[in-house]
């Protein structure tokens, strides 16, 4: 039986180091899957999901929304974090307590003690959806890490290094997964490769992910 539960735990273990800095914490949001989904139409009730525009004048195929202090924007004038959300001209929606204790539970167990996010950015992806290989750098400061949360439909992640020609290693996200990005890998280059289509019991043909960040 132990080797069942081994050979089980070299294909999928609970925690994973993904590079210097960055931990992945399998299934570590399913306990609280229905509160997280909850909070997600919340906040999309007040700030509804929308394809932005970069600045280059492409919309993006990742819907998107944020909750708390700051919401991550783009549009013709460039990439920023903003108090409004320019859409209502009205404060982002509070970031749900749910979202905020299980972001800093998460910090805390990759070695992140003390983060504390005033930026939820919410993405919405629907069959064909992508996002390209980017860095994130609107933040202040990259001491700060980043916690991620995937909800649904499992998704292709690829994840890079400091520069955009370094090699990518490839990860499935699933339902409920979190990873905590910090250290060195807070910088690396990664994107979402086209979500295929796919029925997931709690969301439909749709997958979500949210990024906890310390904005300003
Ligand atoms: C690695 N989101 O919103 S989450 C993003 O699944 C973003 O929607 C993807 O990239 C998504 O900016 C990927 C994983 C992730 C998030 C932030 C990171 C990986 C990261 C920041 C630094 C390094
Ligand atoms: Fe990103």
């Amino acid at each position: 039986m132990d080797d069942l539960f081994a050979a089980l735990e070299t294909s999928e273990p609970a925690r994973q180091d993904l590079a210097d800095g960055a931990v992945l914490l399998r299934r570590r949001a399913v306990p609280c899957e229905s509160d997280l989904l909850e909070g997600v139409r919340l906040v999309s009730s007040q700030s509804p999901f929308r394809n932005m525009v970069t600045p280059g004048g492409f919309s993006m195929s990742v819907a998107m929304t944020n909750c708390g202090d700051a919401g991550w924007v783009t549009d013709r004038r460039g990439y920023r974090y903003q108090g409004n959300d320019p859409e209502t001209d009205k404060s982002w929606p509070a970031m749900p307590s749910v979202f905020r204790q299980l972001a800093e539970e998460a910090a805390a167990e990759a070695g992140y003690n003390g983060f504390s996010p005033d930026a939820c950015l919410i993405n919405r992806y629907e069959p064909g959806a992508r996002m390209s290989l980017h860095q994130d750098k609107d933040e202040k400061d990259f001491k700060n890490p980043i916690v991620s949360v995937s909800l649904g439909l499992a998704a292709t992640f690829q994840f890079g290094g400091l520069k955009r020609t370094n090699p990518v290693a490839k990860y499935v996200l699933q339902h409920g997964d979190v990873v905590v990005w910090g250290g060195p890998s807070r910088l690396f280059y990664h994107g979402i490769l086209t979500l295929k289509d796919g029925d997931h019991p709690r969301t439909g043909h749709v997958r979500y992910n949210l990024t906890f960040r310390r904005a300003f």
